[in-house]
This record gives structure tokens, sequence and C-alpha cells, in this order.
């Protein structure tokens, strides 16, 4: 997951904050300022690095770029129609009821180094074999280095129904995965009193994949304590609220090791699994389900729903995307395996690992090493990157289970030197995950001396 990826543009207000000016110049009155300068076309702006995407990945690796001292004022560039960045990790807590939406999020311009020059403008096309990027407004940059980080959809649109679901305040319907929607969340856990809660995970591609789960440990243990929520003993149901996790994988989680110690927790305390269901359609208070066997539908009385996410069009529809839609860079290098000038990381990536901010960590280091030696002449990428990632799994107020790993699904713990198996919910992880991880991310992180497992770096 990696936060900051609201591109629907917003008044400019708190955008500006003083450092630069974001003011947007339609193509026309572009036009006519490059007649002034007696240009018939718009002139390209030209810069050593341009930077698609102001979230995590943007914000770290530019400001990584920036303290390796090589770059001048406005050498590097950001390009993000964004107003806002959101600390996007949080959502789960706010979704439980442990934080407020607003604290989680600051104006991209003011996390933005006054070196670096912002673009508030979305991207239209990509044209690499020409080193140029052309935004919105019409204007063509040009780059010696590429950084394609601009996140991914998360597409309400692809359950049938969700949109007007999720918008009715009425209903029991809601998502953590949108600024929007995150608040309702709660507000949904709070009023349901009995019946039937569902949970939904979709087949395919998400960011944070433990958030779907994470959201639903929170509310069981909301219920259990309000009294609503008991296992359920040999069959019977005396419980007022029941629980279902709908997933369209065929298990808990993508790695074995936790898969089989969140599928203990699962069994333990009494939640429903719907393993292989897929939601499509929000049909009044019906779920509707591809099943194994076929369409299942299943009433409800709360739904948090995790829709399917996929790539933006614009990095979809350009020569950078692969097959899915991903930007097509070397598992270990992070260069783009056609274009030896453009990079990428974090969730818009073709990187098969979990999309975190914590992948991120890891990530941007190599990326900025590998950009950097690229720039001073073609030194061949250092295959530095192992996968490493991971998903601080809320488990219930006060635990968190801190799955880390790298490729191939393999454990790699930061805390196994303290003798932690870290399968083992945790007081001191749920700690680092409501606390100091929110903490770093603004106060170190987003400005480039972050290293997640390796502690500060630069
Ligand atoms: C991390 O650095 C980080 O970013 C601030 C997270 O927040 C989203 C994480 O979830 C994790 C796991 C890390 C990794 C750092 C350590 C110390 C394990």
């Amino acid at each position: 997951m990696a936060p900051g990826r609201v591109l629907a543009r917003q008044a400019a207000g708190a955008a500006a904050a003083g450092r630069h000016s974001l003011t947007k110049h339609t193509p026309a009155s572009y036009r006519s300022f490059a007649s002034i300068s007696q240009s018939p076309v718009s002139p390209a702006r030209n810069h050593r690095v341009v930077v698609v995407g102001g979230g995590s990945a943007g914000l770290a690796i530019s400001h990584q770029l920036l303290r390796s001292g090589r770059f001048a004022q406005d050498d590097i560039a950001i390009v993000d129609p964004a107003e806002w960045h959101h600390y996007q990790p949080g959502w789960t807590l706010v979704g439980g009821g442990l934080k407020d939406k607003e604290q989680l999020r600051r104006p991209l311009a003011s996390l933005v180094d006054p070196k670096l020059k912002l673009y508030s403008e979305p991207v239209s096309s990509f044209s690499p074999d020409d080193n140029s990027v052309l935004l919105g407004n019409g204007s063509t940059l040009t780059y010696d280095q590429l950084v394609v980080v601009p996140g991914i959809k998360v597409d309400l649109n692809s359950i049938k129904g969700l949109p007007e679901a999720v918008s009715n305040p009425d209903s029991n319907v809601s998502c953590i995965y949108t600024y929007e929607t995150v608040d309702k969340t709660f507000k949904t856990i709070q009023r349901l009193r009995g019946g039937q809660a569902i949970f939904t995970q979709p087949a395919g591609v998400i960011k944070c994949a433990g958030a779907p789960q994470k959201i639903m440990w929170l509310a069981l243990d909301h219920w259990k304590r309000a009294g609503l929520y008991q296992p359920q003993q040999g069959g019977s149901s005396s419980s007022p609220i029941q629980i279902a996790f709908a997933t369209g994988l065929p298990v808990m989680f993508g790695v074995p090791k936790y898969s089989a110690a969140l599928e203990a927790l699962r069994q333990a305390r009494g939640v429903e699994g719907l393993f292989s269901h897929d939601l499509v359609e929000v049909d009044g208070e019906t779920a509707v389900f591809a099943g194994p066997d076929g369409p299942v539908r299943r009433r409800f009385d709360l739904l948090h729903v995790v829709p399917k996410m996929g790539a933006h069009a614009f990095v979809k529809q350009s020569p950078l995307a692969n097959e899915a839609g991903f930007v097509d860079v070397d598992d270990a290098t992070l260069r783009h395996k056609r274009y030896a000038n453009v990079w990428s990381a974090g969730d818009a990536s073709s990187l098969p690992t979990s999309k975190t901010a914590a992948a991120i960590t890891a990530q941007a280091p190599v990326l900025v090493r590998n950009l950097l030696r690229a720039l001073e002449g073609g030194a061949e990428p250092h295959p530095g990157y192992d996968g490493y990632t991971s998903c601080p799994l809320l488990t219930e107020y006060g635990k968190v289970m801190l799955a880390e790993f790298k490729y191939g699904g393999v454990p790699q713990e930061t805390f196994a030197r303290f003798g932690w198996d870290q399968a083992t919910p945790r007081r001191a992880f749920y700690h680092l995950k409501k606390d100091f991880f929110p903490w770093v991310y603004y106060k170190s992180m987003v400005k480039g001396t972050w290293g997640g497992p390796k502690g500060w770096i630069n």
C-alpha cells in the first residue's frame, strides 16, 4: 500500500503551502505564453530526473536522490495532481476507530523539498522513445532518467452496486481503502447489534493484502468486548453476531507460515471461511460472489468490501506496461526491462511482492543507487532487492502479527534476533504499527532518511 494517490484533483487550497508555484495553465493559456516567447509549440521543460507520483515511493525516492548531493535546484521534478498525501497504512486504524483520517494526511506540497520542482498535474502519456512525458495541461517534460511510481487505482466500480451502497450513509456497506469511505467503517461496526457480518477480499492484486482481514479482526474484538460476539461452539450459534471472511483466494494469506497462524485464529474464533469466493455484486442486503461452483448469494447485515485494484490507465496504455498493466521492471534491479533509463517501485511496479509501504523502504535505496550509477555513465545496475515486504497484521486491539517476508514467501523477520517468532501476535508490534510507523513515516521516510528494517539511512 502506498499513500498519496487520491488522483481526483481538488481545489488548489492548501497545496500551495507557499513554496511552489502551482499555477495551472490551461492548454490555451499555455499556448499564449508560448507565442509571447515566439515559440510555435509548448517548450519542453527538461529535468535530469522526472518522478511520476508523489506517494510513499515518489517522496522517498526523490528525497533520497536529492540527499545524494548530486542535484541542483529543479534537477529533479515530481509530477502528481493530488492536493493531499495520505498515510494509507493508517486507514485500518481509522476503520477500527483508533485514529482520525484527517490526522493521517498532509498537503502534498508541504512534503516536497523546495529544491524539487513539483508539477501539480496528471500525466497524459509516456513517450519513452523520446524520453518525454506529456502532462494533462498539454506541456511536455523531458528527462535523462524517469521514475514511474504513481501507485494503483482502487476501483469501486469493479463491484456492481458498490459505489451506490458505500455512498449511502444508511447502508452498512463500507470500505477502508478510500479516504471518502474509510470513516464509515467504524460507524457501521459500532451500530451493528446482531446478524451476519461479511468481510471480503477480491481475487487479484491489491495493495496491503492483509488489510481486508485486519479490519475484520478489529471488528470481531469490538463486538466481543460489547458482548455481541462469541465463537460458535459445536455448531450452535447463540452469538448475536456471526462473522464470515469471504476471500477470492484459497487461503487466509499468501505466505504459508502466516497463513497457517491466521487459519488457526480463524477457526479458534469461529469465523466462517468462504474461500475462493470473489465478490461481484452488492444487491441491496445480499452479497453476490463468484464461488468455486458458480454464483453464491449471501444476505448480510454488515458488509466490508475490498474492491478490485489495478494499474492507472495512463500506465496500462503506455509502452512501459507489462501484460497486466504494471511497469515492467527487473525484480532485483528495479530497472525497466526495455528502457534502460526508466525505473519503478511500489504499487505501480511489476515487482512480484506484496504491495506495502514497508516494501518501499527496501526498494527505494536500491532504485536510487542504480539510478545514480546510470546517470554517472551506465555501470550495470546492482541486483539489490530481495522482495522484502511486510504486513503488520492487527489481530485484535493491542496485538499485531508482524509478517515480514521476501520473494517466494520466505519469512525474513527483523526481530528474530530477539528470539521472537513473528507469527505470534504481540503488543510491541501493535505499538510499532499504531504509534512508531506513522511517526517515522512523516518524520523520516518521506524525507528520504528511513530504511525500514535497516533503520535510519543517509
Ligand atoms: C516500515 O519501515 C514501515 O514504514 C514506516 C512500515 O509502515 C508502513 C511497516 O509496516 C514496516 C513493517 C516497516 C519496517 C520496519 C521495521 C522496523 C520492521
